[in-house]
């Protein structure tokens, strides 16, 4: 199966599927709040509709530049200014990283992404070794995905022309709750980039974390924001905390499954053409939770034993998961 060619798309596609940019929080909100199995009767239909056969993309995803993150996002390990003993590491060479994708294609993975502990993104070296990793990534057939922190318009276009397939950036949860989150940069600093990555033709990335002591408003206001762009996002990464110790967020309760499972099958309903992606937070989650995000509408996920700095899924687990449930794995596909 190859994903829909959507950017642009007309409003209403095949299958009575409508694409909307002008959705109101109460509108939001009411199909978020849908009893559960309506709800989910409607990701289902929405989803069937956009996508045909139930397919889950396997994404890989490894840490290039790991922690001394001088910005102060309260959940992240890798901020330097919390003491949670993940260590500042260099930028990896072109050669571990292309060894790392190979290694995740051989896996099963169509798609790699390379995050980066960086407020944002400076000209120089580092760059020119991170288009490098890009074009690596592409020669080999897969889907490249970045995430190195703020992008000015030029950057955005050299990532463009190195043939970067994505850029994620999330919003995180909404522009009202951010600032009780992060305080060294702002909702709007968040959406310029996505206009620059947008502005270059790479697809964009952009989701959230559920858990963090966010109102069920402010998780229907960050989809509300992500459905009201000129074009949705491509992908849609839905999060869970990882509380990890020494965190100002260690101590919040974990998100309920439910709660994951209804935020996915809303942004399904807002953003039906978007690869929604079910990321952190899986270890905390059954086998049946996981596929009920499945059933919402979720069609990846990061496979392998870590994510950036925190556990994941056993792979032995995960494809045994798949496999149990007949859930196919999306093949690779030619071109973004
Ligand atoms: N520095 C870049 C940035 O902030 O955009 C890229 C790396 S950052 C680690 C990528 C994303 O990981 C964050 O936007 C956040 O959504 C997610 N993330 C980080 N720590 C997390 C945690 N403890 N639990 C869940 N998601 C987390
Ligand atoms: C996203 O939304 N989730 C991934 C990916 N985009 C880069 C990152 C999750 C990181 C979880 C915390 C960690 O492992 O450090
Ligand atoms: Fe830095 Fe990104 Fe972590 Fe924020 S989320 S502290 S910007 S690595």
């Amino acid at each position: 199966m190859s994903l829909p060619a959507h950017a642009e798309s007309p409003a209403t596609l095949p299958h009575g599927v409508v694409l909307r940019h002008d959705w109101t929080l109460a509108e939001v909100r009411s199909l978020h709040d849908l009893p559960l199995l309506e709800l989910l009767y409607r990701a289902q239909t929405v989803h069937r509709a956009s996508f045909g056969e139930h397919r889950v993309q396997l994404c890989s995803l490894l840490s290039i530049k790991t922690g001394g993150c001088p910005e102060d996002c309260a959940y992240c390990p890798q901020a330097a200014r919390h003491h949670t003993g993940v260590a500042a590491d260099k930028l990896l060479t072109e050669t571990d990283v292309l060894e790392a994708a190979t290694r995740a294609r051989a896996a099963g993975a169509t798609r790699f992404c390379m995050g980066a502990a960086w407020r944002e993104v400076k000209d120089g070296p580092q760059f020119e070794q991170v288009l490098g990793m890009v074009r690596g990534v592409r020669a080999l057939g897969m889907e490249a995905c970045c995430t190195l922190g703020m992008l000015t318009e030029s950057q955005a276009h050299r990532l463009a022309e190195a043939g970067l397939t994505a850029y994620n950036h999330n919003l995180d949860t909404s522009a009202e709750f951010y600032g009780e989150i992060i305080s060294t940069r702002t909702y709007q600093d968040r959406l310029r980039t996505l206009r620059h990555v947008r502005a270059a033709g790479i697809n964009v990335c952009s989701g959230g974390i559920l858990g963090m002591g966010e109102s069920v408003e402010d998780r229907c206001g960050m989809l509300l924001t992500l459905a009201n762009q000129p074009t949705h996002p491509e992908s849609v990464p839905i999060n869970a905390l990882v509380a990890v110790p020494g965190t100002p967020l260690e101590h919040q309760r974990p998100v309920e499954p439910v709660e994951m499972v209804r935020v996915i099958a809303t942004a399904r309903l807002l953003m039906p053409l978007a690869m929604v992606r079910l990321s952190a937070g899986r270890l905390s989650m059954s086998r049946e939770a996981q596929l009920l995000c499945m059933m919402a509408g979720a069609n990846s996920l990061f496979f392998g034993e870590k994510l950036l700095t925190t556990d994941n899924p056993e792979y032995a687990d995960d494809m045994a998961l798949l496999a149990a449930a007949g859930v196919k794995p999306l093949e690779p596909y030619a071109g973004r």
